[in-house]
């Protein structure tokens, strides 16, 4: 949400679940799992929707009469749901089509963050982050945002065209902004547990923030370990806190021990129950008893079933 919206502008949930034709109790769960729409507090708790939500809202509601998935359709822009109902979209003058306009304005985004790095704008970079996330959701946000322009820093890197204080600079913005994100969406949650580790040595966190940005959309609260831990406390804070899931997230950079051997110890170490998950390109393929999920559509499928399989809390 825009900080900006004046009082005026903001309507309760009764009156966007009136407008909308969504019960009040889905839209909560929406945000709670897909963080959007995404309401505003009042100083007494109850929450506050722009009206502008309005619309785009109401054509969530027409997808999901049509079938359409909510996983699917609760994060789309209005232009992309007009698109998938068969409607030509509002901005759309040319004839190209919502996928490929999407992904090319994709792309400009990515370069307009690139110079934000070359200039060292943090505020204009951060503010791009904001907006972008707000426009469509922190599911499609880490998918085809983030991970495009963190692919692209690290191709910058390599050409020459970004230096050791551009990649720097442009992950220190990237890791503050993923961690304000997935911990405001992490907040006041109960019930079941997520642990999110890297393993000894591991210099590379971003792949880790952005899967606990997706573990965050479901209803897991993350426990957060982040970057180099020894496998010892990974073990133990796992057997202490019976997290339902371990995810773990192995870059391609230099590890001081061989990640196979750490990952084939911690699970003879955690008891059954504990599901483990890894990601990043220096995760090992076909280990016993181990999920390797590569992107993060696929990872935010697997939470939806996972969680529908958890026993129910009394
Ligand atoms: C940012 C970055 C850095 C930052 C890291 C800061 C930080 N806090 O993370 C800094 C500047 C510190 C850095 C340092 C170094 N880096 Co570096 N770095 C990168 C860069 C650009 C991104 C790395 C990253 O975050 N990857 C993580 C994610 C985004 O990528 P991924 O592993 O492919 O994972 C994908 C999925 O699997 C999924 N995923 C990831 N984790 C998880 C977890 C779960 C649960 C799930 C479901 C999914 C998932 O997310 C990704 C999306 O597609 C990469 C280039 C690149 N394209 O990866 C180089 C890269 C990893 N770095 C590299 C190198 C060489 C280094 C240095 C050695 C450089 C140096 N000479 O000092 C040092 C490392 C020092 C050390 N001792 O390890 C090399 C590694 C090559 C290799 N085989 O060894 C890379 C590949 C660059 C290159 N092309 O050469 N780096």
């Amino acid at each position: 949400m825009n900080a900006e919206n004046k009082m005026e502008d903001l309507i309760s949930i009764g009156e966007l679940a009136r407008l909308t034709g969504i019960t009040t109790h889905t839209l909560r769960m929406w945000e709670k799992r897909y963080g959007t729409p995404l309401s505003q507090r009042l100083p007494s708790g109850h929450r506050r929707y722009p009206k502008e939500d309005v619309p785009r809202l109401r054509a969530i509601s027409k997808a999901l009469e049509s079938g359409y998935r909510a996983s699917k359709v609760v994060s789309g822009t209005l232009e992309e749901l007009h698109g998938l109902m068969g409607l030509k979209p509002l901005i759309d003058s040319n004839p190209t089509s919502p996928q490929e306009l999407e992904s090319s304005s994709n792309e400009m985004l990515v370069e307009r963050w690139i110079k934000g790095i070359h200039e060292y704008e943090d505020d204009c970079l951060l503010q791009g982050f904001h907006e972008q996330w707000n426009k469509v959701g922190p599911l499609k946000f880490i998918v085809d945002c983030m991970v495009p322009f963190i692919e692209r820093v690290g191709n910058g890197w390599e050409s020459g065209e970004l230096s050791i204080s551009n990649e720097h600079f442009a992950t220190e913005c990237v890791d503050s902004f993923l961690t304000s994100k997935w911990r405001q969406l992490n907040s006041r949650k109960e019930g079941w547990s997520i642990l999110m580790a890297t393993l000894p040595g591991e210099t590379h966190n971003l792949g880790l923030l952005m899967s606990s940005v997706v573990a965050s959309l479901s209803g897991g609260k993350i426990i957060y370990l982040g970057l180099n831990t020894p496998l010892e406390d990974i073990i133990s804070t796992a057997n202490k806190n019976e997290p339902e899931l371990l995810c773990l997230s192995i870059s391609l950079g230099e590890k001081i021990l061989d990640p196979e051997d750490c990952l084939l110890k911690i699970r003879s170490e955690l008891k059954k129950e504990v599901t483990i998950i890894s990601g990043g390109k220096g995760t090992p393929d076909n280990l016993p008893k181990i999920n390797k999920i590569e992107d993060f559509n696929t990872f935010n499928q697997w939470l939806e079933k996972f969680e529908k399989q958890l026993p129910v809390a009394n």
